[in-house]
């Protein structure tokens, strides 16, 4: 037979080299091939397979989402149970456990312990079969737990079929399938745009995932899986220790959390496990411990088990990130542009070493959604430098009489009206800069390090100007004299005794120094909606000055890269109002200045007609070059295409690095780019 007549060489060909890919893109994260030809050669696949059902396999890279949704999920039998962690949550609790090991083992020498992150996720057996998926099942109660294949087959992290050849004819995999963090924000900002349920954190939104009965909605989920054990393993043991092990598992193209690393005895734990949580905000999964094993297979089977927890493991748990307290009362924050806030007043808690009394609630849709009421136990989440969260009640403990929340149809600070707009989260107070509140946080923003860099102006200067009524919008700050400030810096004693501010110097000195600035600085610091530093840099660049920008109309402003009707409409509408305008003309009397630029449209345009990306990382922020170059004329797209003409990439540059080198594009370093700006 012909290839023509036999496609069986040509599919079998097609789905190794897919496999290959997939596991270099979702599992090494380092992709050889771009995108576009990845999907050309499932779509041959996929081709062939239509014209020849027959040949199609469960296994087959075209596989991952079939079948209709399920009535509901049927009872796996674990072969071998799986089994739950023994914990400790101290010190002392870990010394414990490593002295147990060794007084079991008879061990003078220290223990070699395979460490790695305790994942929070959910703990899942993959089964294989001759090399094939054919299984995958929840823990449930450790005996016995719920058959999620359908799901677990749309995880593309997961392999279908094992590369390789040397697996035994029976393998069990055990390991936890989780949401990566970015992946959980990018879903619940999907969710909310689609007015659907958003959910609580990252483990919420895996479970819910798993336990969706239409595998198409799991496939729609940014879900992966990093493996850490076995269950049934047929055909004899598949190493001598669990790391050699572990490294059989990523050869046959199973995901292995690269925090993995063998420590030597308990002095090797603990300097991992406070390394560990000190990386542990910047890693994209959510953690709540570390896990030791004892790594030699001999020694995990003289230790054995006690009641369901193996003693050759345990799980050092970091404090607590989550804590219930009593809700005393609900206040309303408002915002720079008048955006409100519920800020949940609690009972004081300690919550992973910080005493915790305010936490935010977002608006009040979230209330609504979580059912908080005044009175209620709620929990509070903290993790790393973010705001503390309410993230649920406890409804068990609802006392009667709780009462519900209501956003007040008025400013609580200035009596303006309240409007929530279509579509929008946020209730707003319509009081602008007549609302103190909105007043005080525009003026903290004006002063701000990346807005006009008051040095020495902080939030506490700012209240107390305010309070004594020395200003009334940011113009006023550079009218201000030793005189008025002294008194802020020194005790009344100190006053009369005749001495020095100097604090009230270095301020007067910072604010004459914040005169001299640039547009965009400027622009941002003006504090418009929806006019962030990008936004700024954008708009600064099109129109060089103030000038060209107050005069320009809706159209003319939508001309500006990422600039649509909405900021369009607010940049107006910020330049209409009179009280706006007087403020800025008192800053041009003040002495601000920058310097000016001509209008894009009057200067030369060297790049235009050429495209750039610009990936990895770069010595300043990308929005910075982005917003040098179309000044200069260049169009800046996210990804490659044929129409790129440069690809700048920095360290770290990937899958778009490949795929210009792929398309034989012009690929620049930083300093590429900067020669090439000079020589302009
Ligand atoms: C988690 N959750 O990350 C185990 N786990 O080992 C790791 N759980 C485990 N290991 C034996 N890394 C039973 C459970």
């Amino acid at each position: 037979m012909t290839a023509d007549t036999d496609p069986r060489g040509r599919i079998k060909r097609l789905r190794a080299e897919l496999r290959h890919h997939n596991h270099r893109y979702y599992v090494l994260d380092d992709p050889q091939i771009p995108d576009a030809e990845y999907d050309r050669l499932l779509r041959e696949l996929q081709a062939l397979e239509t014209a020849h059902p027959e040949l199609i396999t469960p296994d087959s890279p075209t596989q991952r989402v079939g079948g209709a949704p399920l009535e509901g999920f049927t009872e796996v039998e674990h072969a071998v149970p799986m089994l739950s962690l023994a914990n400790a949550f101290s010190a002392e609790e870990m010394q414990d456990f490593d002295r147990r090991v060794r007084e079991r083992l008879g061990a003078d020498a220290d223990v070699t312990y395979l460490a790695e992150p305790k994942l929070d996720g959910l703990a899942i057996n993959l089964r294989f079969e001759n090399g094939s998926l054919t299984q995958a099942a929840t823990r449930g109660d450790g005996a016995r737990g719920e058959d999620v294949t359908q799901n677990v087959r749309t995880i593309d992290s997961v392999p279908l079929k094992l590369l390789g050849a040397d697996w035994p004819p029976v393998l069990e995999v055990r390991g936890e399938v989780y949401m990566p963090r970015s992946g959980f924000e990018a879903l619940n900002q999907r969710q909310r745009t689609n007015g659907e349920k958003t959910f609580a954190n990252p483990r919420n939104a895996a479970a819910g995932s798993l336990r969706q009965l239409d595998p198409r909605i799991a496939a729609a989920r940014p879900l992966t899986m990093f493996c850490y054990g076995f269950g049934e393993v047929g055909g004899g043991p598949l190493a001598e220790t669990q790391s050699a092990a572990m490294a059989r598992l990523k050869a046959w193209g199973l995901r292995v959390c690269p925090e993995q690393q063998t420590v030597q005895g308990l002095a090797g734990c603990n300097a991992y496990f406070d390394a560990l949580a000190e990386r542990r905000d910047g890693l994209d999964y959510d953690i709540d411990g570390v896990v030791f094993k004892a790594d030699r297979f001999d020694q995990q089977q003289s230790l054995g088990f006690v009641s369901r927890a193996p003693r050759w493991a345990i799980a050092r748990k970091f404090p607590a990130q989550e804590e219930m307290t009593e809700l005393l009362g609900i206040d309303i924050q408002v915002g720079r542009t008048g955006a409100l806030t519920p800020v949940a007043r609690l009972a004081p808690v300690q919550v992973a070493g910080v005493t915790v009394t305010n936490a935010t609630l977002h608006n009040e849709d979230e209330i609504r959604r979580k059912d908080v009421r005044i009175g209620d136990t709620v929990i509070v989440r903290r993790a790393g430098d973010v705001i503390p969260q309410v993230t649920g009640v406890v409804p068990d403990r609802r006392p009667a009489g709780a009462q519900a929340f209501v956003m007040p149809d008025h400013c609580p600070e200035c009596g303006s009206d309240i409007l929530r707009a279509a579509g929008e989260a946020a209730a707003r107070c319509t009081g602008g800069l007549f609302c103190p509140a909105q007043r005080k946080e525009a003026i903290k923003h004006f002063a701000s390090r990346r807005a006009m860099d008051i040095d020495g102006l902080g939030d506490k200067l700012v209240e107390q100007m305010l309070e004594r009524e020395l200003i009334q919008d940011p113009a006023d700050l550079y009218a201000l004299n030793y005189d008025q400030l002294a008194p802020l810096f020194l005790q009344p004693a100190a006053l009369e005794k005749g001495q020095e501010s100097k604090g009230a110097k270095n301020l007067l000195a910072a604010l004459e120094r914040s005169k001299e600035t640039e547009f965009s600085r400027f622009l941002f610091a003006l504090g418009i909606r929806e006019v962030g530093e990008a936004t700024a840099r954008a708009l600064a660049a099109h129109f060089g000055g103030l000038e060209g920008l107050m005069g320009a109309d809706r159209e003319a402003l939508q001309e500006v890269s990422d600039v649509g009707p909405i900021v369009a409409a607010h940049v107006e509408a910020f330049f209409d109002q009179s009280h706006n305008r007087e403020v800025l003309e008192k800053l041009n009397h003040a002495g601000i200045w920058w310097q000016e630029a001509s209008p894009a449209s009057e200067r030369p345009q060297p790049l235009a007609g050429q495209t750039f990306v610009l990936t990895g990382t770069l010595s300043r922020p990308r929005e910075d070059y982005k917003s040098e170059l179309i000044a200069l004329g260049a169009k800046v797209a996210s990804s490659v295409s044929k129409k790129t003409d440069y690809v700048v990439a920095g360290p770290g540059a990937g899958s778009k690095r490949d795929k210009a080198e792929k398309l034989e594009l012009n690929i620049l370093n930083e300093q590429g780019l900067i020669d090439l700006l000079s020589e302009l």
